[in-house]
């Protein structure tokens, strides 16, 4: 029998908790090993031998180690969740097309999040005109791809609906106002309404408190 999955996560990440729904949406078990971003627990000598790189999620299977959020999904779906493989389709130009909807998440759709929100609970300036169009034009595409359709694939749940929506969901914490993208709304309550939502997304509250406080000692600053 294999050795209990690890997997080190810190809550406030869309990246960490898009591991760990996917764990949960497979139905593979695995222990929560929760690493303080805030207290810089990542950089102790004991997680850097873990994860030269120092992210979470880090996925230990026993001798072997994987990061990078969407790496994980496709090793867990392939090696733990074959009875839920639609997560993670075998036909090869669906799994394509997730694959594709994973490099777009990796290279667009969480960069426009990092550039055009994120910045907000680090205190940093505001995006250029340039970037936040680039952001905009990212989720009209999301919103037409989605007309129509219950899922990014279509009628099936996939590890890209999960990825994409742990990436925007920093857009709750923050109180943005995606209103205008009416079918990525949609989506997105659909993949709320899951079961393994609720389990592996108290960060997103978290992540919101944690902002307001900031903001409100950084006001009390000036
Ligand atoms: N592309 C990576 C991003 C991982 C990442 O940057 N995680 C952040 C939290 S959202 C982190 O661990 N930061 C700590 C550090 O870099 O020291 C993934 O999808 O897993």
């Amino acid at each position: 029998m294999s050795p209990k999955l690890e997997l080190y996560f810190f809550p406030f990440s869309p990246p960490a908790r898009a591991a760990w729904m996917t764990c949960s949406a497979a139905g593979v078990p695995v222990d929560i090993k929760y690493i303080d971003l805030l207290n810089g627990e990542q950089k102790t000598a004991e997680f850097i031998k873990i994860n030269p790189q120092h992210t979470v999620p880090t996925l230990v299977d026993g001798d072997f180690v994987l990061w990078e959020s969407r790496a994980i999904a496709c090793y867990i779906v392939d090696k733990y969740g074959t009875a839920k493989q639609f997560l993670y389709p075998k036909d090869l130009h669906k799994r394509a097309e997730v694959n594709r909807l994973l490099q777009y998440d990796a290279g667009n759709v969480w960069i426009g999040v990092v550039e055009n929100w994120v910045y907000k609970i680090h205190h940093k300036p505001p995006p250029t005109t340039e970037r936040e169009t680039a952001f905009h034009t990212c989720l009209d595409y999301l919103d037409g791809l989605l007309k129509g359709k219950l899922y990014l694939m279509g009628s099936e749940l996939t590890i890209a609906d999960i990825s994409i929506c742990a990436s925007l969901s920093i857009w709750e914490s923050i109180d943005e106002d995606i209103s205008r993208w009416k079918n990525l709304l949609k989506w997105y309550q659909r993949i709320k309404d899951q079961p393994f939502w609720e389990e592996c997304n108290h960060g997103i509250q978290d992540l919101k408190e944690y902002y307001q406080r900031t903001n409100e000692h950084k006001k009390s600053l000036v």
